[in-house]
């Protein structure tokens, strides 16, 4: 009994512990501008590290018991402790009760995440999306619309998003972002681009024949790249809508 009253002990110790040093470095983060990606994969962490620890902890325990109390002899039948109801209820709810905290603990910090992913903070970049069989539309407004994503580095971006046809779902993994997108509807998600590079966007929803080809690429730029390209596609959208409209008069 002492021994069992040692291992509960141990457990209640070990799974506050894996709560405290978290708690801290949490607060330092979300003190500059949040980044959801970063938030998610320091969530993840500590469900894979909590996961482990107790996995751990019971296995040991588990082996520790098997050995400790493993039968001498074939007519050896044990004998079990009398317990009391009160003694009864706690095995019951004090074990149930510390591995139930840590899944609270994880569930608040999960509530607290999806907060920051669904606030979207002022400076935001706005990019109009649409989802088609099969590909993707951004529109930057000023007519610039492309089959690609590119953002400026260290700005967060908002991307609002709706659908012409089917379900889609718009993600990518790189800014641990995935949202719905569909018709007559509009569902947003936003991520902070921290350096400069090529990643993937990606229809999630299986939407027709070819939504395996329903990908693009999605481009972090410099700020001065970015506003060069900008200007670029600027001054070509506009090229391209005088030209229609002089073939429309001719
Ligand atoms: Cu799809």
């Amino acid at each position: 009994m002492r021994l069992l009253n040692k291992i509960v002990g141990s457990l209640v110790g070990g799974i506050t512990a894996l709560m405290l040093p978290t708690v801290a470095s949490a607060a330092e983060e979300t003190a500059e501008l949040p980044n959801p990606a970063v938030l998610w994969d320091h969530l993840w962490d500590e469900i894979l590290i909590d996961i482990t620890v107790i996995g751990v902890i019971f296995g040991i325990a588990a082996i520790w018991m098997m050995i400790k109390f493993k039968a001498k002899d074939p007519k050896d039948v044990g004998s079990l402790p009398k317990l009391s109801r009160a003694q009864a209820l706690a095995w019951i709810f004090i074990p149930a009760a510390v591995f139930m905290a840590d899944d609270f603990f994880l569930s608040a910090k999960g509530w607290t995440l999806w907060n920051v992913y669904r606030q979207v903070p002022e400076n935001a970049l706005e990019v109009k999306v649409t989802g088609y069989q099969w590909y993707w539309e951004f529109d930057y407004g000023n007519g610039v619309v492309t089959d690609e994503l590119t953002v400026p580095v260290g700005q967060p971006v908002v991307l609002r998003m709706s659908a012409e046809d089917v379900i889609h779902s718009f993600f990518m993994p790189e800014y641990r972002v995935k949202e719905d997108v569909m018709p007559g509807r509009i569902t947003y998600i936003w991520f902070l681009p921290k350096k400069p590079g090529s990643t993937v966007a990606t229809c999630t929803e299986f939407c027709g024949t070819a939504h395996g080809n329903m990908y693009t690429d999605v481009t972090a730029l410099v700020p001065a790249e970015y506003d060069t390209w900008f200007a670029k596609v600027k001054a070509e959208a506009k090229a391209e809508a005088e030209a229609t409209k002089n073939a429309g008069k001719s």
